[in-house]
């Protein structure tokens, strides 16, 4: 499946786009099927409805597992590498992973779960994690993974949107210096959950936790109680695989639906071309399994191609900030796939941290859930690949499934901030406002794609209506992803960021409206405004505007609260980083809030504020400003 050239690029491209259907077969012949499809793809973007390998029977964890054991069985699908550095890295090879999955999927199926139901996983990043969603995966049930820094309140949301019948957790979990309270966090969550009747729990920090008599069991007293034998459930290519919240413009986030066959092809195929990756290198993904980026990257594409994926419990900086580095001298990694924003932390402590330590090994290094900017780049480049590693700047989604718009190692030329060109199978098209289609280069637009890919999101779980509205009613007949783009003049791409109201912070997508919606639940705020702009490290800061006539003299203190609010109502991933006390926002007389502005109040530009004539009340621009000044 790896391409090898440019040249072989230009003409696998050329195919995807004329012969679509044949392209893919070709692609997904490279994988185990019970069955093969009677046709590869049918579909319409008006509904929409997407269908790949519509016929087809398989099971993904036969890919990612069973077909990996006879040669490869001794091979490590998994190491681990726990947060405090003192303990012991495990390995567990494929002949292991494959055993403790079968087993676990044993586990649910003692306790109930069938095919079809909806298990919510909130886990610390440990093996379990991972045999955990593949456990689910072997069954046919749909997991819907939860990260871990989300409240009781965001979950039992998830949990209630999914009707999840069943809860994996573990007692706490490491993060740094922190620990975090996982089986607290999930009882104060399912009391608002009625669907949710057992939850299985993993001892991993030895906090005490409560054990509810007939609701609560012990991950280890189970797994003593079944055999290591499960065959796989045979599964229909379009058969839900998983649910993945994410966040949108509206308040409510999203449960980005994906299906068995398309996803485990597209996952697949772009982790083995655009790391080029061999077999027997390690393969390490800085993500957490909680989002996209881990489902893909560290379980299911790694797992597919049987390769030896490493993955970390803690933070780039803990116990020091030459972590990243130095498991990448002691497991000999050869590919690191980060996030722009933990480059930029790693690089405020200098070279001397990164210069320490032997980082030979390494031959591809990826960037994902942000722009990149071109000083984080070239610090990633020069500092940890010595000028010899190529670096895909893989743009994608939640929603895409797998990489979209990215360079293929040793086969793209690389460009400083730029994703460069659309992997085999993706259709990329910039439209302007009115949906106009713009042609030719040297130009930017909205970025969408025209055409399906296999790694598609097939619905929102339980609201069909809003999937199409979201992403296929702002332009007719097209995939709009959310982003701005600019094409150069070679033709190369570069995402500048969200032009919805979504911000990135630290490469977490947050929507503005949730947050929003969380401080206005603050006893005594009246009304709250919330913007992203630009952050030195997390890329985007989170900036409020808030209405609270009557806050405590000390107003530290209020902010504090509402940041406490925060906090309970979505997670600490959300809070501001800036709280500005106004009397009035600025709104039109239709009463929309004009966010343009705020967004220049935010990062400190306030010469140029351009038309503020429709305001009902420009006079609280000049407060706004002076406020912001103040503070
Ligand atoms: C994989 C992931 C998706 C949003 C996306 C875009 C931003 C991701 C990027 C990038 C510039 C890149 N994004 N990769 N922007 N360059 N290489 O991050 O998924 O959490 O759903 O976020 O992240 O704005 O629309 P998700």
């Amino acid at each position: 499946m790896q391409i090898k050239s440019f040249e072989e690029y230009e003409q696998t491209y050329a195919l995807s786009v004329e012969q679509p259907e044949t392209f893919w077969a070709g692609i997904a012949d490279n994988f185990l099927w019970r069955k093969k499809w009677d046709k590869v793809l049918s579909w319409n973007f008006t509904e929409p409805n997407i269908k790949w390998f519509e016929g087809a029977k398989l099971n993904i964890t036969e890919n990612c597992l069973d077909r990996h054991l006879e040669e490869h069985g001794d091979d490590p699908a998994i190491i681990w590498e726990p947060n405090d550095p003192e303990r012991d890295s495990i390995t567990l090879t494929y002949k292991i992973l494959h055993e403790q999955v079968c087993r676990f999927a044993n586990v649910l199926k003692k306790n109930g779960v069938q095919k079809g139901d909806r298990i919510c996983i909130y886990m610390p990043m440990v093996p379990e994690l991972a045999v955990a969603v593949l456990a689910c995966a072997r069954i046919g049930a749909v997991h819907s993974v939860i990260f871990g820094g989300f409240s009781a309140k965001s979950i039992a949301d998830r949990i209630n949107d999914a009707q999840c019948k069943l809860v994996i957790t573990a007692d706490g979990a490491f993060r740094g210096a922190k620990q975090i309270q996982l089986k607290e966090v999930i009882d104060d969550a399912l009391i608002g959950c009625p669907t949710v009747s057992k939850v299985v729990v993993l001892t991993h920090t030895r906090t005490p936790v409560s054990m509810l008599k007939g609701r609560d069991i012990w991950w280890e007293d189970e797994i003593k109680l079944v055999d290591t034998h499960c065959p796989a459930e045979e599964m229909d290519a379009e058969d839900m695989l998983f649910i993945l919240y994410t966040s949108g413009s509206t308040g409510k986030p999203k449960g980005v639906v994906h299906t068995v066959g398309g996803y485990m092809v597209y996952a697949g195929y772009t982790f083995a071309n655009v790391f080029n990756y061999k077999r027997g290198e390690v393969f390490f993904c800085t993500a957490d399994i909680g989002w996209i980026t881990g489902h893909s990257y560290i379980v299911y594409g790694p797992l597919s191609q049987g390769a030896t994926t490493l993955m970390f419990e803690g933070v780039p900086t803990y116990p020091t900030p030459s972590r990243f580095w130095e498991i990448t001298t002691k497991h000999k990694v050869n590919t690191l796939y980060t996030a722009p924003t933990a480059i930029r932390s790693l690089m405020s402590f200098g070279t001397d941290p990164v210069r320490g330590q032997d980082l030979s090994s390494l031959r591809v290094l990826g960037s994902v859930g942000e722009p990149i900017n071109e000083e984080a780049w070239h610090w990633f480049d020069e500092e940890v690949g010595h000028g010899k590693c190529p670096i895909v700047d893989t743009w994608w989604q939640t929603e895409t499934g797998g990489l979209m718009i990215s360079p293929i190692a040793f086969v793209t030329p690389t460009k400083p901030g730029y994703a460069t060109l659309p992997l085999p199978g993706v259709q990329p098209i910039l439209v302007d406002e009115q949906g106009q289609e713009i042609n030719g280069n040297d130009v930017s637009g909205n970025l969408c794609i025209k055409f399906p890919w296999p790694g598609m999101l097939r619905t929102l779980y339980g609201d069909h209506d809003r999937c199409r509205q979201t992403y296929f009613s702002a332009y007719p007949e097209l995939y709009f992803t959310g982003d701005g783009c600019l094409r150069d003049a070679d033709g190369y791409y570069r995402i500048t960021g969200r032009v919805d109201d979504v911000i990135n912070v630290s490469g977490h997508r947050i929507g503005t409206a949730e947050v929003e919606n969380a401080i206005n639940m603050h006893a005594g705020v009246v009304e709250s405004a919330v913007v992203g702009y630009p952050h030195d490290v997390k890329g985007q800061g989170i900036y409020a505007f808030v209405i609270f006539p009557n806050h405590h003299e000390d107003a530290e203190l209020t902010r504090k609260d509402i940041l406490q609010t925060v906090t309970r109502v979505i997670g600490a991933i959300a809070k501001p980083d800036k709280i500005l006390f106004v009397s009035g926002l600025p709104k039109t007389r239709s009463g929309k809030i004009m966010r343009r502005i705020l967004r220049k109040v935010a990062e400190g530009e306030t010469a140029n504020l351009g038309d503020v004539s429709t305001l009902l009340d420009p006079t609280v621009v000049d407060e706004i400003i002076d406020a912001a000044k103040q503070a």
